[in-house]
This record gives structure tokens, C-alpha cells and sequence, in this order.
């Protein structure tokens, strides 16, 4: 286990890379190139200007989140296979960096989807949000509006502006996809860089959608168990593995996430642990990551990653506003901080306690 931070890159982050660095036990990042759109190349020399600040703070780049899939991909238009020869030079250019883990979803249209960025808790910390009959009740242009309102000047990733001005012509296109197609679009492209990703010893995992249903009538492929087995299975090579979010995929209470871990032992190249917490069964605010503090037992999770033999990246993920800090929703220093430390004490006392016995 190898505890990380995510670090959006020079002029995306509030977060300062020797800050990070101060965590203890934070060895790496996560990082990404926000300008870029999806489809397009990565060239050595723009990953170079993600590698030499994190090296200069005495960081290292453990993984990309994410490498962004363009719609055509997604959709399977005719433009497709030129943007699979550009992810796979870069993932040539990744491998050449040294970088062997990429994070990547395959969500139609939207990343993440949240109706609040900024619930504020009994204790005044806020937090995102989901509530479905807010979602129900606003049109996905509007809900893109209410994000980049809510997201106070930062640049959500995932929700790039110039892809989503087209969101009428998206919505359009992806009318002819269905789950069936999706996943055949996703195998499709997992196939089309294997070679790549064997060269170089690169790891890819696919981020769970988050919430993990379908929302806007779009289909969604990577919500629980049944779907993560099936995509192991299509692809069964080394490289086609799972982001483990249990934020994502604790969206919805009825996943496992202690069965899942257990299915796909040996295919987890990255994970994202944070907790949440369920008011009913249409809402769900997250929460600080302890246990107590929301409705998920994160020592089960940590012991199943644990047991299973996890030794990648892990870091936590979306954490409270606290302690009035500036940052990109989710992405404060304060409540990642704490949730750093609280993994790795929680790691540190199953690993002594099965040590001694
Ligand atoms: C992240 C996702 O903030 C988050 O919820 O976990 O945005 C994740 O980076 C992407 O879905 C992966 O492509
Ligand atoms: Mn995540």
C-alpha cells in the first residue's frame, strides 16, 4: 500500500505540492493534464511538465487520474480508432515517464454527479451531495450550469466546458447507446491497447460511475459486482483492472464492497477510499472517512484490501470543507490530511495485529 494524494496540476490545484509533501506517509500523486481534451495526444514534453514539480517537491507521479476517454470512444463513431492511436501514444509516453497506472471511467457524458457541492453538516464542515429528486427535476444543460455555479471558479474534472458546451449534440449522439453497445465500446478499446499497456507494464483501472446507476437515461456499465466480474472476464489480461472507489461504488448501499475487493483480488491497481454517508435511499452526503462518521465500515474495507494482498496506490478521496479552506470541491488539503492518516493507522494496526498472530 502506497498512500498518495490527488494533485490536479500547475494552475488547477489551491493545494501546494510541499504541502502534500508534509502529510506523513504521502510518498506519490496522482496527477493529470486538465487542458488537455479528451482524444487528444500527450507528448513527452507536456508530461514533463507534470514530472518535474512533483520531483522537485520530492513527490513522485504514481498514476495518472485520469487519461479522459473521448465520446467518440465511448460511442464508437467513425473517429474512434484515431483517438485509440492517440491514447496509445500516450500511454507510450506515460510508460517512457515511468508512469505504469492510469485511472480512467467510461461514463457517458458526465464524470461524477452531484446535486450539492457544498451541504453544510451539523458541525458547519460542508460536503457534496446527491439527492435523486433534485436530479430528476433538472435537465442535464442546467445541472452542468448549477456545477460550474457551484464549483466556485475551479475546473471540475471530467466536466470539461468546450466538450460540454456541445451537451444537445452529445445527448444525441449517445441516443443510439445502449449498456450492451457501451460495454462492447469499452472492450473494444481495452483490446486496442493491450499491446501498449504490456510494453510498458501499465495498469489500467477503470473508475466505478459514480452514482453507480444510470442517471439522464445515459447507460451505466461499471456500478457493482455483476459488471466489474464481466469486464475482468472479457478482458482477462493483466492490464484491464478496477479503480476500487468505494465512494462510487458505496453510492449504492446494496454493493458490497468487501465482496467486490475479494472478486477482483489481483486486478485492484489503484484505490480510492472515502466514506459516505445515507439519509435514505434517494440521498447520500459524504462524509469525514472515519467509520463513525458516515454509514460505511472502512476497517472492513482495508482489511479486505489487506487480506487480498493490495499493494498499489491507494489514496482517499473527496474530502469535507473544513476549516474555511479554498479548494476544489472535494479536493481540500485539511479533511484529505486527516483521512491519510486515519488509513494508514488503520492499515498499520491490522498489518501489527496479523504480524503478531
Ligand atoms: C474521482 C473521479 O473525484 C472523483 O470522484 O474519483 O472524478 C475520477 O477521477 C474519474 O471518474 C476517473 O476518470
Ligand atoms: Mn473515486
Amino acid at each position: 500500500m502506497e498512500m498518495t494524494l490527488r494533485w490536479y496540476g500547475p494552475g488547477y490545484d489551491a493545494v501546494d505540492l510541499w504541502k502534500i509533501r508534509q502529510i506523513p506517509g504521502v510518498t506519490g500523486v496522482v496527477t493529470s493534464l486538465m487542458g488537455k481534451q479528451p482524444g487528444e495526444v500527450w507528448t513527452e514534453a507536456d508530461i514533463k511538465t507534470l514530472t518535474d514539480p512533483v520531483e522537485e517537491a520530492g513527490l513522485k507521479i504514481v498514476g495518472i487520474e485520469s487519461v479522459n476517454i473521448s465520446d467518440d470512444i465511448k460511442i464508437g463513431t467513425e473517429k474512434r480508432d484515431e483517438h485509440i492511436a492517440n491514447y496509445i501514444t500516450t500511454l507510450e509516453n506515460l510508460g517512457k515517464a515511468d508512469i505504469h497506472m492510469v485511472c480512467y471511467n467510461f461514463m457517458p457524458v458526465f464524470d461524477w454527479t452531484r446535486s450539492d457541492l457544498a451541504r453544510k453538516r451539523e458541525d458547519g464542515a460542508t460536503v457534496l451531495a446527491y439527492n435523486q429528486d433534485m436530479i430528476d427535476q433538472i435537465k442535464p444543460d442546467k445541472l452542468r450550469e448549477s456545477m460550474e455555479k457551484m464549483s466556485g471558479g475551479f475546473t471540475l474534472p471530467g466536466w470539461e466546458p468546450e466538450r460540454l458546451d456541445k451537451i444537445a449534440e452529445l445527448f444525441a449522439a449517445y441516443k443510439e447507446v445502449d449498456s450492451d453497445k457501451l460495454f462492447a465500446n469499452l472492450v473494444y478499446f481495452l483490446e486496442a491497447i493491450a499491446d501498449v499497456c504490456a510494453k510498458y507494464d501499465i495498469k489500467m483501472g477503470i473508475h466505478p460511475d459514480d452514482p453507480a446507476w444510470p442517471i439522464f437515461g445515459l447507460p451505466r456499465i461499471i456500478t457493482g459486482k455483476e459488471g466489474i466480474e464481466k469486464l475482468l472476464k472479457a478482458v482477462d489480461k493483466p492490464h484491464n483492472g478496477i479503480t476500487l472507489c468505494t465512494g462510487s461504488l458505496g453510492s449504492n448501499p446494496t454493493n458490497d464492497i468487501v465482496d467486490i475487493i475479494k472478486i477482483a483480488k489481483g486486478r485492484i491497481p489503484f484505490a480510492h477510499v472515502r466514506n459516505l454517508r445515507y439519509n435514505s435511499d434517494r440521498d447520500f452526503e459524504e462524509a469525514a472517512h472515519l467509520s463513525s462518521d458516515g454509514s460505511m465500515d472502512m476497517y472492513a474495507i482495508m482489511k479486505a484490501l489487506y487480506d487480498t494482498g493490495f499493494d498499489g496506490p491507494i489514496r482517499p478521496d473527496h474530502g469535507r470543507m473544513v476549516w474555511d479552506e479554498v479548494a476544489v470541491p472535494g479536493y481540500g488539503l485539511y479533511d484529505r490530511a486527516m483521512g491519510a492518516c486515519y488509513l494508514q493507522g488503520l492499515w498499520e494496526a491490522i498489518d501489527k495485529s496479523e504480524k503478531r498472530n
